[in-house]
């Protein structure tokens, strides 16, 4: 009976519409002639869902049977954006559920669009997992995402009076239907208090924390589906709730104000995501968080693990833990206090299995990005961990002595204890020493860290510890779903959209290159998708743009290595030298408009500065009657997940141009060539391996590389090389007050100053005018545009977060597939 009842509902219109029907009179309470775009969405999330449940019931129901090797991601951040679209599209019920919308009156995008952002997560990192989550899923990896179930995700952004202005970003205010709460699933977490030594009846010591206070961990699921397969993974993310002794305590003393007090306190564990990027902040909150989650996180494996009933040696053969940054190195530590103080493992057999366990991934190698933790502030919260981290440092400087004897230096430049005052834990050391494989984001990121951050280590180890997996991003989100008209014309002339779990299929298009018809289709989406970016500008902006002009984006975090601000200096020299021209010279100008978007971190005074500064280019700019349509300069707001969506098909040029060595991989470079779009960048991150697959002469390059960094800073500090004539200009330009006070902007400029200029903007300043002429001439050439932009798509096949996925799952996780089948 059970079998028969739950058997799986029909993809056809009416089913679908009877549920969704169903869900607004019964779930939303609500007749249907009282219904709006909102109400649609939750009725057709809510029917989405159910779908979705029933998917993830059969999956984790036939791998529980199973039991196979599992991998666990761990990331303080899933930036996962929408769900609706995704959903539909991955189960393939898109069709079937437009259909139903339509006839029951309601739009279909515009219900997708009454949907709110996700945004657990600031940029690359976070949508990186997001990515790797929609590819495990695709690919019928059994594979869990841990983390956090943030109340307020990344802020929303606001522009007043130039300046970004932040605003709480309290998503859960209509209820999420995209997570399955697990209130029966609470886990207790400690903090605090000491540590009691005692000898046990063999002789041998044994440390026992008695923590100070506790907090649950309530586990809430977000169901993933994978394209075209049944198989549907799992996010848990955890949230913090006092416990029921804990708020009691006070209570019962009569201090009603405390134990209110206290549960606020452990509520606040998982309140906010920390809305810095590439840089540390040292907060108590944050490890607290880090604890919080990755102790909840491995008490779920472990338990998990247990039911099986295997030997503790058989752990890593059954368990693959990939370590998203340094965020949750504490899982080493904790995994190890569990082995060792409760399962009374030997300190030797519990650290194999660890470091057979875990694998750590680096982002970058930033050092203000670099995670320490203060050793006073890190023993208040977590006195055992302490002594475990020292005992793990202990022993591993005596095998490093070992190996490189009577090196004091070496010793101190190894150590996971940094001896400052006071003392700190660097945790990007704490993470290889526990880890069997350290990767890197992209090929040059991956050799640079081997070079510098992690040299003494690969000399220690060997080379074979420290590999490459190159960033990947899923083509069903960037491709499929955010530009369907490319994706519909890519299926119809392939003849099938096998390409959607097969990328390197696109190559196939470069057959078409020649043929008229089918490079003005190419054509003709773009410029579809570029109205629509211009009216989104129009309502976000109240700028008017027009679609014939060459769109320009650059949509990021705004950091100083990523060099926005260099940009917006080029646009400046670009709208002097029109200002300078006779009316015959400007028929000849290529119009352009310059797009920016991206979130600066909100104690980041010289990232604020850029944003107001850009916003008073524009402000001059487009109101200057002497430039009119020939330059446009317009700051999208709040840039997130879902606007990123409507930018990246609508653009014709796009800007990675960090400072060589800075940008570890980037992942928009490749979001945007996958639509056609070209890129103008330097020798940075992945864009050198997007070289290599579509060919320098569909690349705008410019700047210097990477090894020459080192001494053109040492150059310009030491020889004083001058500034660039170019840059002087426009800097005087700005002094001069043509963009507002200019006293606001002296900050900013003084980050330009010789000797100071870290990032070189003014020794690749030439190299960047001149690559932005480049774009100009060739853009004009418009057949030859839309030859480079098919062959940007077409050899783009190496970026799927497919090729990723796999690489890990075979060379670090050792996992294999899991299909489920289907018995609906
Ligand atoms: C650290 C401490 C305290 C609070 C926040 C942080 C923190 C949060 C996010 C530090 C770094 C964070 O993200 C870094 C990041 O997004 N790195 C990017 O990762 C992408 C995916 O690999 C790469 O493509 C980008 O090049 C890299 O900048």
């Amino acid at each position: 009976l059970w079998e028969r009842l739950s058997k799986k509902e029909a993809n056809d219109v009416e089913t679908v519409q009877k549920s969704i029907v169903h869900h607004v009179t019964t779930t939303l309470a609500r007749a249907a002639y009282n219904m709006d775009n909102f109400s649609a969405y939750q009725a057709v999330a809510l029917s989405t869902r159910d779908r979705l449940i029933s998917r993830w019931n059969e999956t984790q129901g036939q791998l529980s049977k199973a039991d196979p090797k599992r991998v666990y991601y761990l990331s303080l951040e899933f930036l996962l954006g929408r769900s609706m679209d995704n959903a539909l599209l991955n189960m393939g019920l898109k069709g079937t559920y437009g259909k139903g919308v339509e006839q029951l009156g309601f739009n279909m995008e515009d219900v997708i669009e009454s949907e709110v952002d996700a945004a657990l997560g600031n940029g690359g990192l976070g949508r990186l997992a997001a990515c790797y989550m929609d590819s495990l899923a695709t690919l019928d990896y059994p594979a869990w995402g841990y983390g956090l179930r943030y109340n307020y995700g990344i802020f929303q952004q606001r522009i007043v009076d130039g300046y970004q202005t932040e605003y709480p970003d309290y998503w859960l205010n209509f209820d999420n239907p995209w997570e399955l709460p697990r209130l029966d699933i609470s886990i207790q977490i400690s903090f605090g208090g000491h540590v009691q030594s005692i000898q046990d009846e063999y002789g041998v010591t044994r440390h026992n924390w008695i923590p100070a206070q506790s907090v649950q961990a309530i586990a809430y699921d977000v169901p993933i589906p994978g394209y075209d397969t049944e198989n549907c993974n799992n996010i848990r993310l955890w949230r913090s709730k006092p416990t029921k002794t804990f708020d009691l305590t006070s209570f019962n003393e009569g201090n009603y104000e405390k134990s209110v007090e206290d549960a606020t306190n452990a509520e606040k564990i998982t309140s906010v995501l920390y809305p810095n990027d590439n840089t540390m902040a040292g907060k108590e909150l944050r490890l607290k968080q880090q604890y919080f989650w990755t102790a909840a996180s491995l008490h779920d494996i472990v338990r998990r693990f247990k039911k099986s009933r295997r030997e503790w040696s058989d752990f890593p053969d059954q368990v693959a833990i990939q370590l998203n940054d340094t965020h949750p190195t504490l899982a080493i530590v904790e995994l190890q206090r569990l082995l060792v103080d409760e399962e009374m493992l030997s300190w030797d057999d519990a650290w194999e299995i660890v470091t057979k366990t875990f694998a750590f991934t680096n982002h970058t190698v930033l050092p203000e990005a670099m995670e320490k933790w203060s050793v006073p502030m890190f023993e208040y919260l977590l006195p055992r961990h302490l002594q475990i981290i020292f005992d793990i440092n202990l022993f591993f400087l005596q095998k490093v002595e070992k190996k490189f004897p009577n090196d004091r230096g070496l010793l101190n430049r190894m150590s996971i204890i940094e001896e400052a005052q006071p003392q700190q834990i660097r945790m990007a050391h704490l993470a290889v020493v526990g880890s069997h494989k350290v990767n890197g984001v992209a090929a040059l990121h991956s050799n640079l860290i081997k070079t510098t951050i992690f040299k003494d280590f690969v000399d220690y180890y060997g080379e074979d510890k420290f590999v490459n997996k190159t960033n990947g991003i899923t083509p069903r989100r960037w491709l499929h779903q955010a530009n369907p008209k490319l994706s519909k014309l890519i299926s119809d002339t392939l003849g099938s959209d096998k390409w959607l779990k097969d990328l390197s299929l696109l190559k196939k298009l470069t057959t078409k290159i020649d043929n008229a018809e089918f490079r003005k289709s190419w054509m003709a989406i773009k410029r579809h998708n570029k109205v629509r970016l211009a009216e989104l500008i129009k309502i976000r902006c109240n700028v008017e743009v027009s679609p014939d002009a060459l769109f320009d984006v650059q949509v990021k975090r705004i950091h100083e290595y990523k060099r926005q601000f260099m940009n917006i200096l080029a646009v400046i020299h670009r709208y002097r030298t029109i200002k300078s021209m006779t009316a015959s010279q400007k028929a000849s100008v290529q119009p352009r408009v310059v797009i920016f978007g991206g979130k600066a971190a909100p104690g980041y005074y010289i990232a604020k500065l850029v944003i107001k500064l850009i916003n008073s280019v524009a402000a001059v700019v487009n109101q200057d009657p002497a430039v009119g349509d020939l330059l446009k300069v317009v700051f999208i707001p709040d840039y997130n997940v879902s606007v990123a969506e409507v930018i990246v098909p609508a653009s014709d040029i796009s800007q990675h141009i960090s400072t060589a060595g800075t940008e570890a991989s980037g992942t928009s470079n490749m979001k945007f060539v996958l639509n056609g779009g070209l890129i103008i960048g330097t020798m940075d991150g992945a864009n050198i391996e997007i070289l290599e697959e579509i060919g320098e002469e569909n690349i705008f390059i410019f700047g210097c590389l990477a090894h020459e960094v080192e001494d053109l800073r040492h150059a310009q500090r030491y020889r004083g090389v001058p500034m660039d004539p170019a840059l002087q200009g426009v800097i005087s330009a700005i002094e001069k007050g043509v963009f507002e006070d200019p006293k606001i902007f002296q900050p900013l400029i003084s980050t330009l100053t010789v000797g100071k200029d870290f990032y070189l903007i003014s020794a690749d300043f030439a190299s960047y005018i001149a690559a932005n002429q480049a774009v100009d001439t060739a853009y004009k050439n418009q057949e030859e545009w839309s030859k480079k932009s098919i062959r940007c798509t077409a050899n783009m096949g190496k970026f799927s977060s497919d090729r990723s996925v796999k690489e890990y799952a075979d060379d670090i996780w050792g996992i294999k597939s899991y299909p489920i089948v289907d018995e609906g």
